[in-house]
């Protein structure tokens, strides 16, 4: 099925200049960016993306992270379009990760695995939402 997705950059995956490696690679396996802009984003966008953690451990951790610096925000479409960058992607622990992956290949902490997929069609659409006005993606 064709699907849409969203993805974000993490501000490490910019500092490091990965993104062009990233984003290769998700051109490579035929997924199409349909929206892409830089964001610095703001504690209440952060807190909406990242609701489900509310109340865990890491949570702060988290928020402060994706909030200190420039991020890339994507819609990107393509058959099965979820589960295929969830897997290009690897686990969200770089050390469960496969070699391969983008997690396996250059993570190294789970906070700053840099970058996040959504993991179903529902919490692709409700994120897409809080970046970009669905009005304007093509
Ligand atoms: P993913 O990004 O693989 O979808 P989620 O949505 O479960 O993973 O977690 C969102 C983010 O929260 C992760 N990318 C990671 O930065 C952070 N995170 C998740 N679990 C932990 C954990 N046990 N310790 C520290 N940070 C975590």
């Amino acid at each position: 099925m064709l699907e849409r997705t969203f993805i974000l950059f993490k501000p490490d995956s910019i500092a490091r200049g990965l993104v062009g490696e990233i984003l290769s690679r998700f051109e490579k396996k035929s997924l199409k960016i349909v929206a892409m802009k830089l964001v610095r984003m703001d504690k209440n966008q952060a807190g909406k993306l990242y609701s489900i953690h509310l109340g865990k451990k890491f949570y702060d951790e988290l928020i402060t992270y994706v909030t200190s610096g420039t991020v890339i925000v994507m819609v990107i479409e393509g058959i099965n379009a979820i589960r295929l960058i969830r897997k290009i992607i690897g686990a969200t622990d770089p050390l469960e990760a496969e070699m391969g992956s983008i997690r396996g290949d250059y993570g190294s902490d789970i906070t700053y695995n840099l970058i996040h997929a959504s993991d179903s069609l529902e919490t692709a659409e409700r994120e897409i939402k809080i970046f970009f006005n669905t009005d304007n993606v093509a």
